[in-house]
């Protein structure tokens, strides 16, 4: 907002100043469910030693479902494989607010209800934002939000073309989902050869990165054999950390700039 008297010269220079709250760097972590987005996110956080760093899962960004949606999602037959399953609108609108400095409010979502919570979470616009989720790499308004993209490859895996789905992905889903989804192997078993798998396998040739021309991919870094690859991790962490420091500098170098500016006025 102008002032509606005449503005002090070093105010109106310094009003350029834009904090570092305000441009938040996005990590995009994609890969299929089971693959180990979370474990790699979280790896990535630890590594990276940083302050103010968080993870935002695409889980919270599960569309709300109707009494019928709800029906099937009980009895498996409900596809959350789907782009059409995620509220990509909120995600985008979320992401600008983090990315303007403005504080989020980020839905809850629970796996055992197969639905959005009444309450939700306040986050405020940390340094590094590692966004991770099946769709992180899939729309166009998020890819252009995003700092540094992923895609994650599970260990073990006989790659085609760097993702694929697996027998370890699913190992790693039933366990997990399991233990702390609330769920029985069996309904496990029917989603997985139902949604999981198949959306996966179709995903790899439809998403946007793979329409557009060879040369402009969207993912930055593929990350094969994922926490287990020590070397790769290092390379990844390395690179975000080259990537910031690089970020870091130009900030300064443009307050260096106005503050020589604000001299010579
Ligand atoms: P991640 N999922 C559910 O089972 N119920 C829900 O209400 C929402 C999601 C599962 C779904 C999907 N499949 O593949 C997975 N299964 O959560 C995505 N099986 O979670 O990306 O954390 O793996
Ligand atoms: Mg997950």
């Amino acid at each position: 907002m102008s002032s509606p008297s005449a503005p002090d010269a070093t105010i109106s220079t310094r009003a350029h100043y834009a904090p570092p709250w305000a441009d938040v760097s996005i990590i995009g972590v994609a890969g299929s469910s089971g693959s180990g987005k979370s474990t790699l996110s979280q790896a990535i956080v630890r590594r990276l030693n940083l302050p103010w760093v968080i993870i935002l899962s695409m889980d919270s960004f599960y569309k709300p479902l109707n009494a019928e949606a709800s029906k099937k999602a009980f009895m498996n037959e409900y596809d959350f494989d789907a782009p059409d399953a995620i509220d990509f609108d909120i995600l985008v609108e979320r992401l600008r607010d983090l990315k303007a400095g403005r504080r989020a409010e980020i839905p809850r979502y629970s796996f055992h209800k197969h639905q959005r919570e009444e309450e939700t979470t306040n986050i405020y616009s940390p340094h590094v934002l590692v966004l991770e989720g099946i769709f992180a790499l899939h729309d166009l308004r998020v890819l252009n939000l995003l700092d540094l993209k992923e895609e994650y490859d599970h260990p073990l895996l006989a790659s085609l073309g760097g993702i694929c789905v697996t027998d370890s992905s699913f190992i790693s889903l039933v366990l997990r989902d399991v233990r702390e989804r609330g769920r029985d192997i069996d309904g496990c078993i029917k989603q997985w050869f139902g949604f999981v798998k198949p959306n996966f396998e179709k995903l790899m040739d439809t998403v946007p990165l793979r329409r557009q021309p060879a040369d402009i991919k969207a993912e930055d870094i593929i990350l094969p054999r994922g926490i287990e690859n020590t070397t790769a991790m290092t390379m990844v962490t390395q690179y975000i950390q080259l990537k910031l420091i690089e970020k870091s500098k130009h900030h300064r170098d443009a307050l260096t700039l106005l503050e020589i500016e604000a001299q010579k006025e």
